[in-house]
């Protein structure tokens, strides 16, 4: 029979160590991506983005939120004519089935095309105002 102050210390230490491992995973785990609530969010599900239409102010920097619910990689890059003519104002390299988090800088003011480039025909404009 083992002493009720022995119980103790076991259970005790039992205790620690699960504390110390559950602290260990949640330290590992990835956490959840977050933005600001003026964020610019674009979502892009079956090849297809949420929006045709960016509105971005140009005064300050602002926040690009892409999430893409796609296994297909999908990017977005802003340019001064539509398709992939003109100059690039802002890109990323594609993601597959991933949220990402990017600032966008300052961004001259005017109206621009945005395109994914794996996928030329998700596009649209964007109006920096
Ligand atoms: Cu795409």
């Amino acid at each position: 029979m083992v002493a009720p102050s022995r119980h103790i210390a076991r259970f005790t230490s039992t205790l620690v160590l699960v504390c110390l491992m559950l602290t260990a995973c949640a330290g590992a785990a990835t956490p959840a991506p977050s933005w600001p609530a003026d964020a610019i969010v674009v979502t892009a599900k079956d090849r297809q983005f949420d929006t045709k239409e960016l509105q971005i102010k140009g005064d300050s920097s602002s926040t690009l939120v892409l999430i893409n619910k796609d296994s297909d990689p999908h990017n977005i890059a802003i340019r001064t004519r539509s398709g992939f003519d003109g100059d690039v104002l802002f890109r990323f390299d594609p993601v597959s089935a991933s949220t990402v988090v990017l600032p966008l800088g300052t961004l001259p003011k005017g109206n621009w095309f945005f395109l994914c480039e794996v996928h030329p025909a998700m596009s649209g404009t964007v109006f920096v105002y």
